[in-house]
């Protein structure tokens, strides 16, 4: 009976201590001090997921950073004109940026396609119909 309990308690110990563990917990910040949100960052297992950053305080995110487990980030999304939607998507592969697209005409969909090896461009792709995928593709080689 008593060894019963000891189990018990030590089953209720290891589910809350990995309850802990493995929780997801979102930091939120207020970067101008105005009183309205504008930082989120979300944590899993105590490292940084996912940050969230309204960069000139009007209440929309326009700029998404995206973790890998070692720290690096693997996407940065990013509303460079503040227009409410998203118009830049960079992709990083351990902290190198590989492919940079663009939303140029500003239609919510990408039409240009930087693909970067070692900082070199490699390859430019371009979406000139808007249908949201390339249709011409300029290559570039040593
Ligand atoms: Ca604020
Ligand atoms: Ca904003
Ligand atoms: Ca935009
Ligand atoms: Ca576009």
């Amino acid at each position: 009976m008593r060894k019963n309990r000891i189990f018990i308690f030590f089953t209720a110990v290891f589910i809350c201590t990995s309850f802990f563990s493995f929780s997801a917990e979102v930091i939120t910040s207020d970067i101008n001090n105005d009183g309205e949100v504008d930082g989120w960052t979300y944590l899993r297992n105590g490292k940084v997921e996912k940050q969230e950053i309204d960069m000139n305080f009007d209440g929309k995110i326009d700029a998404v950073y995206i973790y890998e487990e070692n720290g690096k980030v693997k996407e940065e999304i990013l509303d460079t004109d503040y227009d409410g939607k998203m118009d830049n998507w960079r992709k990083f592969d351990d902290g190198e940026l590989m492919i940079d697209s663009l939303d140029s005409d500003s239609d919510g969909k990408a039409d240009l396609w930087i693909y970067v090896d070692r900082e070199r461009i490699y390859k430019i792709e371009r979406d000139t119909t808007g249908d949201g995928k390339p249709d011409k593709v300029a290559e570039y080689y040593e």
